[in-house]
């Protein structure tokens, strides 16, 4: 398979439909021996000087040459997604382990052999095109199947519910959320008046406002988040039954997320963050996976739920309904142009395939209509479809003709239906009645009246929030009182503050106490009570707590993967090689990535007096881009890094953020600040999980492993205290 020259990497499988599909795309490559053409194709003699009235007269209106490339530059840019602006995007494939025929008639999921294309754009919601990735926000999480049957967008999101529950609704948040009109701040995040204002009148943002207060706004990974379908879908067997579904993507490499104050340093050192992790896990041939899962409500069983399924802000829990894994999906190349195809795709909810279904979620149905307009307006007319990424791998046709771009010649005489003078024998075409080809939705509202509002288990707003609360860990909660506490303490209206942790009462008056006590205020559940928009309707949950709610859930500690994680490791002049290489070993066995790190970026000397390669300043790759620190033995080594500000930063930050820290030898003298240093007895380590001590042996190494397998240890006794 060609590739991009560029790192794009690639698995080695044959193209599929799709890529063979995109192949046939890509524009020839520029080169001395076909030199640059027009767009028409006359050849230049010169790119570099425009045409002139003599050598220093003024530029020539025949210039054509020059005139077209600049109005082509000048119109480069289309415009950027009113949300979900910034993303990054990979093509795949996905599998599904048996068939699903019981359930539903889509044909990609009926053959556990059939592999079928995908491609995926991962986004954040609020910020624009050129926003960092780090941000705290959730993310998108939009898959295209091109499938035998037309192309089918499962456009979910990094949280199972939404903010809010009508599509009414959508433009009024989104206004609270962008950056504030007068000013045009802030950027990418909702640490502002408008944003509160607007969740605090409105108490069905409850539930995804503790979820985007949450680890689970602050990815460590596209590759390590969780994707949910949040609406119910229906899926459609063959005989035309139906049941209720939910989508989930279970990452395979587990839910891990960064530290907020991690998070906001690596939107300054690399605010291509999250795109740049996935793309050199795939040029690496680290292929992202993620398990595809359906929560199935039978017809009928959804009125025992306790809740409405029709209400985008309440999840099923896993233990009242478990999720089914059903296959999976692999990531194995990146794009060749960010433009043509991550930037291009236009994906679309009411993109379905027959089995799959809508319901009458009213944030659904809005979405049916917008996101085409959206197309419209983004992509310049009605073709979009047409463009390389968004076509189909099975053939489409109808009368649809013409408009901007129309890239297809459509040939005969003929472009309307019922019709004889486009058949051949003069037959009759006809495509009216028969057998539904999609699976629309029954007939709905018939003899209804005709409203706006909602049934009353809308109403309840805070069941699922405190669902959430009671399901997280010691250390979960702690980071959502102090992400609610910095959200708030943006606020600079008193009474928007005060009114949010009147609401967060209804949550839990604990968690309400302890946002309401970092901003010098009381929460009062009375207040919020009398309000207008205010409801106070509790449905009956039949769980308290969920563990699949909780980040942490998953593998028992220490075993789960440390593939691809990055591990920086600290040298210098003097460095013990020989104890350092079994700990290297060690890492890369487990899939580590390991990248050295010294005063210059260039090799040190062992203590042998041996070169010793180095990737990177210390000063130009600071902690956070990396998931682990491993200090190297020696002692003129340590003498030098406990002599470097950016060593001793590197290594206290790391500690601050919860993350594995491992010495070598004398290595330990860089956590001195710690109260920790080279032969510190196990009673001193005990208090400092996740900070691993000890020769350059097998065993230090598995305890570094195991360490790091655990992602974070929020449990440390100084982490606060570190002034890094
Ligand atoms: Fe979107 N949304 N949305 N949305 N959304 C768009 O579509 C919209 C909603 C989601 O990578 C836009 O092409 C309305 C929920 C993702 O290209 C726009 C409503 C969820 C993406 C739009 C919602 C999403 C979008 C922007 C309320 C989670 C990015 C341009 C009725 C399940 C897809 C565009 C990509 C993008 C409208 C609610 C997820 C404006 C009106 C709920 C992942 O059409």
């Amino acid at each position: 398979m060609p590739r991009s020259r560029d790192g794009g990497g690639a698995s080695r499988a044959p193209p599929n439909a799709k890529q063979q599909q995109l192949q046939a795309e890509l524009a020839p490559p520029c080169t001395m021996a076909a030199g640059l053409t027009t767009n028409q194709g006359l050849r230049l003699a010169d790119n570099h000087h425009a045409l002139t009235a003599g050598v220093r007269g003024p530029v020539l209106l025949e210039d054509f040459v020059l005139r077209e490339k600049l109005l082509h530059f000048g119109r480069e840019r289309i415009p950027e997604r009113v949300v979900h602006a910034r993303g990054a995007g990979a093509h795949g494939y996905f599998q599904a382990y048996r068939s699903m025929a019981t359930y539903t008639r889509a044909a990609f999921l009926q053959d556990p052999a059939q592999r079928t294309p995908v491609f995926v754009r991962f986004s954040t919601a609020a910020g624009e095109r050129g926003s960092a990735d780090t941000v705290r926000d959730v993310r998108g999480f939009a898959v295209k199947f091109y499938t035998a049957e037309g192309n089918y967008d499962l456009v979910g999101s990094s949280m199972p519910v939404f903010y809010v529950q009508d599509a009414m609704k959508f433009p009024d948040l989104v206004h609270a959320l962008k950056p504030e009109p007068h000013h045009g701040m802030p950027q990418a995040a909702s640490a502002h008046d408008t944003f509160w204002d607007f969740a605090s009148l409105m108490p069905e943002t409850t539930h995804m406002l503790m979820w985007t207060m949450s680890d689970r706004a602050l990815p460590r990974s596209y590759r390590m988040m969780e994707g949910f379908g949040v609406h119910t879908f229906r899926l459609v067997n063959a005989r035309g039954d139906a049941v209720f579904a939910k989508f989930h993507w279970k990452p395979r490499l587990g839910v891990h997320g960064l530290a907020w104050d991690e998070a906001r340093q690596i939107a300054g050192v690399d605010q291509d963050f999250h795109r740049r992790d996935l793309w050199e896990a795939i040029a690496r041939g680290d292929f992202p996976e993620w398990e595809l899962g359906v929560q199935i409500v039978d017809a009928g069983r959804e009125d025992q739920l306790g809740f409405d399924l029709l209400d985008a802000t309440k999840l099923i829990p896993e233990e009242l309904v478990p999720v089914q894994r059903i296959g999976r999906l692999v990531l194995d190349r990146n794009p060749d142009n960010f433009f043509a195809e991550t930037e291009q795709a236009a994906f679309h909810p009411g993109h379905v395939v027959p089995g799959i279904a809508f319901t009458d979620d009213p944030l659904l149905q809005g979405r049916l209509f917008a996101y085409t307009d959206a197309q419209l307006a983004r992509l310049g007319g009605p073709n979009f479809h047409e463009l390389p990424i968004n076509r189909g791998v099975c053939p489409f046709h109808n009368f649809q003709r013409d408009g901007a771009h129309r890239r297809a010649i459509a040939r005969g005489r003929v472009a309307y239906e019922p019709n004889t003078l486009g058949q051949e024998d003069g037959s009759e075409f006809r495509v009216d009645g028969g057998p539904p080809q999609g699976d629309q939705a029954p007939p709905a509202g018939a003899g209804m009246p005709r409203l706006r509002g909602r049934g009353p288990a809308f109403d309840d707003h805070f069941s699922q929030a405190a669902l959430f609360w009671h399901s997280q860990g010691a250390f979960e909660k702690e980071h959502i009182v102090a992400a609610f506490r910095f959200e708030l303490s943006q606020v600079e209206r008193l009474d928007v503050r005060q009114r949010m942790v009147d609401n967060l009462a209804h949550v839990d008056a604990m968690l309400a106490r302890k946002v309401a006590a970092g901003l010098g205020l009381v929460p009062d559940p009375r207040a919020a009570a009398g309000r207008a928009g205010f409801r106070g309707a509790r449905g009956a949950l039949a769980v308290e707590e969920s563990a699949a709610l909780r980040m942490a859930a998953g593998p028992a500690p220490g075993t789960q993967p440390i593939a691809t994680r990055r591990v920086a490791v600290l040298v210098a002049d003097g460095v013990d090689a020989p104890g350092l290489r079994p700990v290297l070993q060690a890492l890369q066995d487990a899939g580590a990535r390991c990248l050295v790190l010294a005063p210059q970026r260039a090799p040190v000397a062992t203590e042998a007096g041996r070169p010793f390669a180095v990737d990177h300043a210390l000063a130009s790759m600071p902690s956070v881009l990396f998931d682990a620190v491993l200090v190297a033995g020696g002692a003129r080594a340590a003498r030098a890094l406990a002599a470097s500000g950016a060593a001793q930063h590197c290594v206290l930050q790391a500690y601050r953020h919860g993350k594995a820290v491992c010495a070598l030898g004398e290595g330990a003298v860089l956590l001195r600040p710690l109260g920790l240093a080279a032969g510190a007895d196990a009673d001193a380590l005990r208090p400092h999980p996740g900070v691993v001590l000890g020769p350059g042996t097998a065993e230090t190494a598995r305890a570094f492993v195991e360490a790091i397998g655990r992602h974070r240890h929020w449990d440390r006794p100084l982490a606060g205290s570190v002034p890094a």
